[in-house]
Parts: C-alpha cells; sequence; structure tokens
C-alpha cells in the first residue's frame, strides 16, 4: 500500500470521523442547499450568496467554479462540513488548483481526475459555529479552471462520499432527503473577438506573444498538419495547420500593445454578469 493511499485513507477516516463526531440526534427538517457557479472573478466575500453564472467565456481565459452551501430551516444551526463531488466537461476545462477558503478550512478534501472530469470529494468541515446559516452561504471549495476547447462546457453536482452534516450535533443528513444539490451550469466557449488576443484580454501585447512562443510548432508538410491544441489553432493565422514564422509574421502585424478602450465582447450592451469580461490567462495549458 503507497503512502499515498494509506494518506488518503487516513484522511478519509479523520473527515468521516470528524462528522460524525459532530452528530448526536435528529436533524430534523434542516435543509443544506448546494449551489455551483461560474465566475470570471473569485469574489472576496466567502459568505455572499451566490452570484449568476456566467454564460459565456472565451478560450483561454481563465475562470472559476464556485461551490457555496447554506442551511435553512425554521432555526438554523449552521453546517459543520461535508462534500460534493464536482463533474466537468474535461477536453473544455482545463483545472487549476482548489483553494477551500477560510470557512471550511479543516480536513480539507478534494482531488481533481482532470482525465476522468471529476473534482472527487470537494470539502471540508468547521470548526466555528454558525456556519452558512441562511440567507448567508459559505464558501465550500472554488476551483480556477482554463476553457480549453470551444463550444459548450457543462458542469455539475454530484453527492459526495462525506455527507453534510449540521453543527451542534446532528445526524449526517441524507444527500436524496435533506440536500438539495443546484442545477448544472452550461458555459459557452467562443474565440476571443480580437484575433491574435490568445489570452482574451483585447489586447495583442507581450503577454500575448509568451502565450504564442508555447505554441509555435515549426513548418508543417504540405497536407500534413500537426495536431494543435484547441488555444494554439488561434495562432495559426494562415490555417495552414502550423504555427510557424509565416504565422509569427501576421502577429508582429497585428500586434497592438496593452489597449484599455478597444471595443470588446462586453460592450456596453452586454453586463458583466452575462460572462464577457475577459481575464489575463497567467498560465498556458
Ligand atoms: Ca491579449
Ligand atoms: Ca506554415
Ligand atoms: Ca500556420
Amino acid at each position: 500500500m503507497g503512502i499515498e493511499l494509506v494518506t488518503k485513507l487516513v484522511r478519509g477516516r479523520l473527515c468521516a470521523a470528524a462528522m460524525v463526531a459532530s452528530i448526536a440526534q435528529g436533524a430534523g427538517a434542516q435543509v443544506v442547499e448546494v449551489q455551483l457557479r461560474l465566475v470570471a472573478e473569485a469574489h472576496p466575500d466567502e459568505t455572499t450568496v451566490p452570484p449568476d453564472s456566467i454564460l459565456e467565456a472565451c478560450l483561454g481565459a481563465e475562470q472559476f467554479i464556485e461551490i457555496r452551501v447554506t442551511n435553512t430551516g425554521a432555526d438554523p444551526p449552521g453546517i459543520a462540513g461535508g462534500t460534493v463531488d464536482v463533474l466537468f466537461d474535461f477536453a473544455a476545462a482545463g483545472l487549476g488548483s482548489i483553494d477551500h477558503g477560510t470557512l471550511f478550512d479543516e480536513l480539507t478534501t478534494g482531488e481533481i481526475d482532470q482525465n476522468a472530469g471529476i473534482v472527487d470529494n470537494l470539502g471540508g468541515v468547521t470548526l466555528q459555529p454558525g456556519i452558512a446559516v441562511a440567507p448567508s452561504w459559505a464558501l465550500l471549495g472554488r476551483i480556477a479552471f482554463t476553457a480549453t476547447a470551444k463550444g459548450a462546457a457543462v458542469f455539475s453536482l454530484e453527492p459526495g462520499a462525506f455527507q453534510f452534516a449540521l453543527a451542534g450535533g446532528h445526524p449526517p443528513l441524507d444527500f436524496e432527503q435533506d440536500v438539495a444539490l443546484g442545477p448544472a451550469q452550461i458555459l459557452q466557449v467562443v474565440s476571443p473577438v480580437v484575433v491574435g488576443d490568445m489570452d482574451c484580454d483585447d489586447d495583442i501585447d507581450l503577454d500575448d506573444l509568451a502565450v504564442f512562443h508555447t505554441c509555435v510548432t515549426g513548418p508543417a508538410s504540405p497536407g500534413d498538419p500537426v495536431p494543435l491544441p484547441a488555444l494554439c489553432t488561434l495562432a495559426d493565422f494562415d490555417a495552414d495547420g502550423d504555427v510557424d514564422f509565416t504565422d509569427f509574421g501576421v502577429f508582429q502585424l497585428r500586434g497592438s500593445g496593452p489597449l484599455s478602450r478597444r471595443p470588446t465582447r462586453c460592450g456596453a450592451t452586454h453586463p458583466r454578469s452575462m460572462g464577457c469580461q475577459s481575464r489575463r490567462m497567467n498560465s498556458v495549458p
């Protein structure tokens, strides 16, 4: 048995023990609601209501999956902890690191399996009383991701291995009876408005050059294109299946430097909540 597996088992038992330890009698009619949201920026308030999900994002842009929970009922004691699985389109979203925030920050769990399209058992436990009492929603976890393929990408919730438990000594909640998992969210991934804008921030500058550089393949043989990652197809300006010096020549001509007032997909007719905001990409998948 490897060290990693042993660590997982110990961690899992600790997590389960902590959740069971906070249990006593009858959860009554208390209900936990869980919502998944897709956001362009990580909101600093970890107790705010879930924002509307963005509907559209640029290929190459960094976004975030946020999971928020709340405890409703006549006299809700708050949530002690729990986990959910987060399912995502592995071809359309490259997941980065998990941020558990400052609320459910004990015995944190969550393992990203990029190839399977799942974040397994995302969650944690809190020792703070009265967390996630409605109308407050508490951040359970936040995961950065980069849109890596054009088209629709679906993100959804499933029950995790560790049931939710309420604070103050209540039995674990039944996922089917006591926990409401919010609906799936669908993100449309589109090309940047500005051709050559590799990091989707509406300009063509040195940051885009850095991304372009990672896409360079050299000339492909005629009729024998090089398989390009979706993001790098944006660098193949002459659409001949490679990213070479010819493409670089076009890139140089298009270079604009940072622009603050160039018209964007998020023009005046599109509110930020529609997901039009672009973000600089800090890393390349
Ligand atoms: Ca750019
Ligand atoms: Ca070429
Ligand atoms: Ca080319």
